[in-house]
């Protein structure tokens, strides 16, 4: 876009000519060499001055006259765009899909035709009930949300960190998300759950049984976006070229392995950083540690769908891996920010209903509500029906329609045809070959507003996943449980979910029930279908199980002292590289510490800047001087008891002792506090933070 410089306009000297420019009180100041373009208005005109607005005098009334005061302030108040109703807070990046083999043989998607090819992606990664600026660690569901620019049109992807959903029919969804979001009348809890409205609602909707469970897990608090592994939830179709179809469900798996934080450290990362998800994906990005998911599918035909347990149309129920193992047919690498957070995070507008030729929906009632609620919503958000036209959403495709005007149409195609069929020869024409067909499923039967029967066991599902998880993650279920429902003021309700979670596990609505104070346990609720126990836990459900091999992606935090061992971090550093994790160095002071040998130990936080739950494991490099004048500071003692309790790997020399009695921690409590003094111990600090927490340190504490 041509855009008026000093070179270009050849006009007459300006104050940037002379290297001077205004101050608030118009005064002028000399700029250093290196000039820039001049401000023009949006009409291109140029501004002399953009500190004052035109007025009589110096200090009478303003003039309505100022152009360029009126433009200004007009163009602000209209900035925002209305944020989106739910998934609000997001973050994207962008990337590129690889496919590994020619999957031609299940569908005649162009994505999948070729091994090795790239398809440019964007992603974007969300809570879902928090406002635009709400905090990063919400106990919610995370979007996962893909974009892939195909050589046939756009498909999105638009799935979550969670295989299930609350709800089995869309026509619940207003209901499902007002009951989450703020309270109406008083407006807060904003990002919580742990409410009375979402407890109410959802104790009175059984089929969200299974979901709570997932909620309730450490898959809603987890590490990092790069460490969760995403689901497209519904039954999808793949089409091939002879319009066969095969059954699909989409399942993302992170090349980093899964991992989470605990509750404790959520509510204390909130505080200490609310952009603590943003910032790692900023930062990891922007240091070429590009993250990367693989694709796998879980395909399946009619014959395995009919005798399956559930409904492969209800989206409150998975297939477990071990009964039908997922493939993996591409990855998916971030390898770019976006240029522009607004023009490209902000205004992504994702759509279930996009899908290339190749893949198609199914019945499953939630998904074919979606494929509503999407096109209608980007109307809303971004103003008008040229959102295509925003270079984010466009197709990289050729495309040819004729579609035309409306708000802000920003191609505008040139000739006299605008339909057809027309005489002229002109203009685009459908193609029956390359065109998207829809799979001609046979569909019969009466108009009817019914739940199927086949949707109809709430509780299975639920209980296989709390018995496929580990004891801690077990323990942090109910302690999840526990802690939304004391939030409940409404004793009823509490107790309408304890009776729902005695037909998922006796023990959990036990532990719940118990912390609860509730004097005696109510009646199981009644089940449409009696829960069944007979279902294999299924190991692939566990985060802890999965979680990743080595320490790559993660960050440790290095507390320093004055007259620390500077060759010792140096040490701890480079074995930290090496494993592909970052250092972090926190001191007293952010400008650093003298070591013991004189030299400077640059720091990047002070201790209230850098707490321990910014951290995976954490080392504590102190003198003994150092750590004793550490000792009065509330600071330092959280940075060390919270990472105990967060049951983090803790490094350390012999000189921190006092910091970490202080802090009511023995330094010999368990095999994760690993005395640093001897120079191989590092290696054992690094092999400990590969398992990321020791969890028998939180299981020896009683609920
Ligand atoms: Fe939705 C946004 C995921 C059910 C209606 N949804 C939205 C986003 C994600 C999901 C990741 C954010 C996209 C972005 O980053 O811009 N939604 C899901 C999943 C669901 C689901 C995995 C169940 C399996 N959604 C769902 C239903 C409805 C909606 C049943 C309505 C009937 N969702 C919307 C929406 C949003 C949205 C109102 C808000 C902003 C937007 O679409 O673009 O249309």
């Amino acid at each position: 876009m041509a855009k008026p410089t000093r070179q270009s306009s050849g006009k007459p000297a300006t104050i940037h000519d002379q290297k001077l420019v205004r101050g608030n009180g118009g005064e002028l100041h000399q700029i250093a060499e290196g000039d820039s373009e001049i401000l023009t208005t949006a009409q291109g005109g140029p501004v002399a001055d953009d500190q004052n607005t035109l007025r009589i005098g110096q200090r009478g009334p303003s003039l309505i006259e100022d152009f360029h005061f009126r433009e200004k302030i007009f163009h602000f108040d209209h900035e925002r765009i209305p944020e989106r109703v739910v998934h609000a807070r997001g973050y994207g990046a962008h990337g590129f899909f690889e496919t590994y083999e020619s999957l031609a043989a299940y569908t005649r998607a162009d994505i999948f035709q070729r091994a090795g090819e790239k398809t440019p992606a964007f992603v974007r990664f969300s809570t879902v009930a928090g406002s635009k600026g709400s905090f990063d660690l919400a106990r919610d569901v995370r979007g996962f949300a893909v974009k892939f620019y195909t050589n046939e049109g756009n498909w999105d992807l638009v799935g979550n960190n969670i295989p299930v959903f609350f709800i089995q029919d869309a026509i619940k969804f207003p209901d499902v998300i007002h009951s989450v979001k703020p309270e109406p009348d008083r407006a807060f809890p904003q990002a919580q759950s742990a409410h009375d409205n979402f407890w109410d609602f959802i104790s009175l909707t059984p089929e969200s049984m299974h979901m709570v469970m997932w909620v309730m897990s450490d898959r809603a608090i987890p590490r990092s976006f790069r460490f969760m592994q995403g689901f497209g939830v519904h039954t999808f179709r793949l089409v091939n070229a002879k319009d066969e179809s095969t059954f699909v469900k989409f399942i993302w798996k992170p090349k980093l392995g899964m991992q989470s934080v605990v509750w404790n450290e959520a509510v204390k990362i909130n505080g200490a950083d609310p952009d603590f998800h943003r910032r790692d994906l900023w930062n990891a990005i922007q240091s070429g540690d590009f993250p990367e998911w693989e694709l796998n599918l879980q395909l399946f035909d009619q014959d395995f769908a009919d005798s399956f347990d559930f409904d492969v149309l209800d989206p409150t129920k998975i297939i477990p891996e071990e009964i039908l193992a997922p493939v993996p047919v591409g990855r998916l690498v971030l390898d770019r920010m976006p240029d522009n957070f607004f023009a490209e995070t902000e205004q992504v507008a994702f759509m279930t209903q996009n899908v290339p030729p190749g893949v198609d929906f199914s019945n499953d009632p939630l998904l074919q509500g979606r494929n509503f609620s999407y096109l209608d919503t980007q109307l809303k958000r971004l103003g008008s029906p040229n959102f295509t036209h925003i270079p984010i959403n466009a197709p990289k495709c050729p495309f040819h329609h004729f579609q035309q005007d409306g708000l802000m149409a920003m191609r505008n195609p040139v000739g006299r045809v605008n339909y057809q069929p027309n005489s002229f020869g002109e203009g685009p024409r459908e193609s029956p070959q390359h065109g998207f067909r829809s799979f001609a499923e046979a569909e019969e039967g009466q108009k009817v507003r019914l739940r199927a029967e086949s949707f109809a066991d709430h509780y299975s599902q639920a209980r296989q996943f709390f018995n496929s998880q580990t004891a801690p993650e077990q323990k942090h279920i109910a302690m999840a449980l526990s802690f939304e429902l004391s939030k409940v003021e409404t004793t009823v309700i509490r107790e309408r979910m304890v009776s729902h979670l005695l037909n998922i596990d006796e023990g959990l609505a036990e532990t719940v029930a118990d912390k609860l104070g509730m004097k005696q346990l109510p009646k199981p609720a009644d089940a449409a279908v009696a829960p069944r126990d007979d279902l294999e836990p299924s190991p692939a459900l566990s985060i802890i199980r999965n979680g990743p091999d080595s320490f790559a992606g993660r960050k440790v935090g290095v507390l320093v002292s004055p007259g620390a061992d500077a060759a010792l971090l140096k040490n701890l550093q480079a074995a930290i590289e090496k494993e592909g994790a970052v250092m972090e160095v926190i001191a007293p002071k952010v400008g650093g510490v003298e070591a013991a040998d004189g030299s400077l130990i640059a720091a990047k936080h002070m201790i209230d800047g850098g707490p321990s739950v910014l951290f995976d494991a954490v080392a504590l490099i102190l003198s003994e001087e150092g750590a004793e004048r550490l000792t009065g500071e509330a600071a330092a003692r959280d940075f060390v008891a919270d990472a105990f309790a967060h049951c983090k790997f803790i490094g350390f020399t012999s000189g921190a002792v006092p910091l970490l009695q202080k802090a009511g921690v023995d330094p010999e409590a368990d095999e994760g506090m690993i005395g640093l003094d001897d120079p191989k111990a590092i290696t054992g600090f690094i092999e400990g933070c590969r398992k990321l927490r020791l969890w028998s340190r939180e299981m020896a504490v009683k609920l």
